[in-house]
């Protein structure tokens, strides 16, 4: 079966834009190596280059303060085995958001955690020798615990693989994955006290605490076991709901020695242990030969699955050749664009921005398509005639501000991952009737209570991606903007309702950071994001001939302009009695607006930029939000140099977080596109770091890719501010940073190959457009239809040191 439906894969496609089918492709390397040549060249997107792309990456970046889920070099694209050090994920966060797990400013690691995905973290193992010590121990005192020091020099990470060597204890880590897998190269020094602790009951980065867990050292020398755990958003969006994960992993040596722990308490001996706080240890005699392999195989359904998972997709596969695999995907995953020229540091920048995109948001079903049903039972995904499931299904955060990035990326370079996440949300929708925007192992986990999923899917559909169940889609898309009655919260919009019959959301103060079906605390953001998503479910309504809808949808679009007041030209909430708030600060964050303000949210209404703009009038529009960008730069067009996710949410503009993303794009649709090209070039030059601290601005609030989409995007000089939503969707062409930019189309969903973006005159000073020539031909407008890229063919945009007048709109 794997050898048939691997060839099916090698002939469907001539070029390397294929549907990945991960064990399939894991369970031909294990059967027929020496087709190892072959899938090579399947997933080789060039292989006469000099470098790898993968050189270009530095997983490194940007992870002083970063989220969870940001640093796990050893994973595959989408993957669900996402290894990494943990230098404090054991503290775990309290709200669930704040930053945990690698950070670059500590100087220990305590061991290597396995799940990594938004409010899902946990497994850990650690490798160590001496006397046993069965507790973590803290930053401050390494020696307090099993946690080793390390040196940054003696560390590296890349796309698939990490290795760091354990001062304390002479060790050598290397991580790399599988799908599914992880997988584990210790070398230790000679001795006869080498531990391996795997430490499976512990809190880890965003799981919130353990509910119990259980851990076995079986007969057939089998280490298994699961843990549950109550994260801080299912505590919120799905109160009662837990979340497991299971392992099934092996270990190549015999021990001399085993014992289970508790905590601090251990009981030598004892092959079992359940409880949080459950954990086991293998000590081994390493005098004569001192590698320990492990490996690793990981389910959101069973122990049995996970055995089943490592089976498929690792069984006979050694520590190399697991690496090798997994650093080709990447290779070729990145290669989908593949871009020339420029500076260095930008390619570095890009490519680390696209690796993190293509991180972001991994598997939650096995191999065989069973998956983690919302209700906590086992779920099975459809089969084709091959046995090979029909669609994957994976964890995801909210798609808050990712039509700034994400979609417009996935649309354009990863559509048959774009068509994935659509159908994994449809299947939580067609079990529980609503479709949830974040979800976790198929929990609510809803980021910031609001619900983007249905404009998500409208933008795949208006792109040609349709391969789902698209009645469905369409009838989750129209009850995600229609529908407030019976509403569970993570399904977020609780306050919908608001919004379709007073035409806004009211602002109560006395619920803080709360919605209820009465109004919220973020009521004029609601009213925003519900007027723009109901815009998007409108041209959906018009394609699928749904008139009656796509002219109501139209006119709840318009619902912005109820919260627009002319006297001070701008969005300002209103109270339960319909009057605008005072006291009005437009710099003041959280009074009505999710982690922002209203000079940042009074441009968000994308989908009606150019009534916004004459409402405020256009030189005023240009003026201020050229002066907002003035300002901007000053603090690094965030929160400055302050090391904090929200530093930037007082600012009149922050790049660090999603709710404005668009805003430089915006002159595009004033009359002054040579200022987008400005300011987004400016933007890629100076937000964006290629250090630990400078990354992605001063510490930050990346979010499973987002900002490393935003990069890739305006990089490459296409970028939609209206986020592919329209009837007609299309990009606003800025100005390259590349000499040359190939995008590798996929042929399963466009007709094209390929579509080049040429840069002539390409240098710093050179920041604007002075002509575009679209396949030979004089183009006058920056906008570009997705079409007309994705037919295939040549974009040459010749940049000058002068803006260009006559190219507007
Ligand atoms: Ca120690
Ligand atoms: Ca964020």
């Amino acid at each position: 079966m794997c050898i048939r439906v691997f060839l099916q894969l090698w002939t469907s496609s001539t070029r390397q834009a294929v549907r990945p089918r991960w064990h399939v492709i894991a369970c031909v390397l294990v059967i027929l190596p020496s087709l190892l040549v072959a899938t090579s060249q399947l997933f080789a997107a060039e292989p006469d280059r000099d470098h790898r792309l993968i050189d270009y990456v530095d997983p490194r970046i940007g992870t002083a303060h970063s989220r969870w889920f940001f640093f796990t070099p050893a994973a595959m694209p989408f993957g669900m085995a996402k290894l990494a050090p943990t230098t404090d994920g054991h503290l775990g966060n309290p709200s669930g958001w704040e930053a945990v797990g690698y950070d670059a400013r500590h100087t220990s690691i305590e061991g290597f955690a396995h799940f990594h995905e938004f409010q899902i973290g946990g497994v850990v193992f650690a490798p160590t020798v001496g006397e046993l010590q069965t507790v973590p121990g803290n930053l401050e005192d390494p020696d307090s615990g099993y946690r080793s020091r390390f040196d940054k020099q003696e560390e590296t990470a890349e796309p698939g693989y990490y290795s760091v060597r354990l001062k304390d204890y002479d060790i050598q880590a290397e991580l790399t994955a599988t799908p599914r897998v992880g997988l584990h190269r210790y070398t230790y020094p000679g001795t006869e006290q080498a531990h391996l602790i795997f430490n499976v009951g512990t809190r880890m980065g965003e799981s919130g605490p353990v509910v119990d867990a259980s851990v076995t050292y079986a007969d057939d020398g089998r280490i298994e076991g699961w843990v549950a755990t109550r994260p801080a958003y299912v505590d919120i969006y799905q109160p009662g709901a837990t979340i497991t994960m299971y392992f099934s992993a092996r270990v190549d040596r015999e021990p001399t020695s085993y014992g289970t722990f508790d905590g601090a308490q251990v009981f030598a001996g004892r092959r079992e242990q359940s409880g949080a706080g459950a954990g086991l240890y293998l000590t081994f005699d390493t005098r004569e030969e001192s590698i320990v392999h492990a490996k690793v195989g990981l389910s959101y359904t069973s122990v049995a699955n996970a055995r089943m998972n490592f089976e498929q997709e690792a069984r006979d596969l050694t520590f190399d050749n697991a690496r090798a695999e997994a650093q080709r995907t990447w290779e070729s995953l990145l290669g989908r664009v593949r871009v020339e020229g420029g500076a260095r540091e930008a390619r570095v920048k890009f490519y680390t921005g696209l690796f993190h995109a293509l991180l972001g948001r991994g598997l939650a079903s096995d191999c065989n398509g069973s998956y983690p049903k919302n209700e906590g039972t086992v779920g099975q995904i459809p089969l084709d005639e091959t046995g090979t499931p029909v669609h994957n299904h994976y964890n995801t955060d909210a798609v808050w501000g990712a039509f700034w990035n994400l979609s417009q990326l996935w649309a354009l370079a990863y559509p048959e991952y774009y068509s994935d996440w659509i159908s994994s949300q449809l299947l939580v929708y067609r079990e529980t009737g609503w479709l949830g925007d974040g979800i976790a192992c198929s929990r609510y986990v809803s980021g910031v209570g609001t619900n983007f999923t249905g404009l998500f899917i409208a933008t795949a559909y208006k792109c040609g991606i349709r391969d789902y169940d698209v009645p469905l889609a369409w009838e989750a898309t129209r009850k995600n903007e229609l529908e407030g009655r019976g509403r569970p919260a993570g399904a977020g919009k609780l306050d919908v309702d608001q919004f379709l019959t007073r035409g806004y959301s009211p602002y109560l103060p006395e619920l803080g950071y709360q919605t209820t079906p009465e109004g919220s605390g973020f009521a004029a953001s609601h009213t925003l994001e519900y007027a723009f998503s109901a815009s998007a479910a409108a041209q959906f309504a018009k394609q699928l001939g749904h008139h009656a809808d796509a002219e109501r949808l139209s006119s709840l679009a318009d619902n912005w302009t109820t919260l627009f007041d002319d006297e001070r030209r701008l969005v300002r909430p209103r109270d339960q009695q319909g009057r605008f708030i005072t006291p009005f600060d437009p710099l003041t964050p959280w009074i009505g607006f999710q982690e922002g303000n209203a000079q940042q949210y009074t441009q968000y209404v994308p989908h009606r930029i150019e009534q916004l703009i004459s409402r405020v009038g256009r030189d005023t529009f240009n003026d201020r939000l050229d002066q907002t960008f003035v300002r901007s730069r000053a603090d690094v067009f965030g929160g400055g140099k302050t090391i904090d996710a929200f530093a930037g949410v007082r600012a009149v503009y922050n790049h660090g977080n999603q709710p404005s993303l668009h805003m430089p794009g915006l002159f595009n649709f004033s009359g002054k596109p040579w200022l987008s090209q400005k300011w987004m070039r400016t933007i890629c030059d100076e937000f964006y770091g290629i250090d630990g601290i400078h990354g992605y601005g001063y510490g930050q609030d990346e979010d499973q890719g987002q900002l490393g989409a935003w990069y890739v995007m305006a990089s490459m000089g296409l970028f939609d501010v209206k986020g592919l939503t329209t009837e007609e969707p299309g990009f606003q062409v800025v100005s390259p940073l590349f000499d040359r930019v190939t995008l590798h189309l996929n042929a399963k969903y466009y007709e094209g190959d390929t579509f080049v973006i040429e840069t002539k005159n390409n240098s710093k000073a050179n920041t604007y457009i002075h002509s575009l020539h679209l396949n030979g031909e004089s183009i006058t407008s920056i906008q570009l239809r997705f079409a007309d890229i994705v037919r295939g063919g040549r974009l040459r945009v010749e940049l000058t040191d002068e803006p260009n007048r006559q190219l507007v709109d």
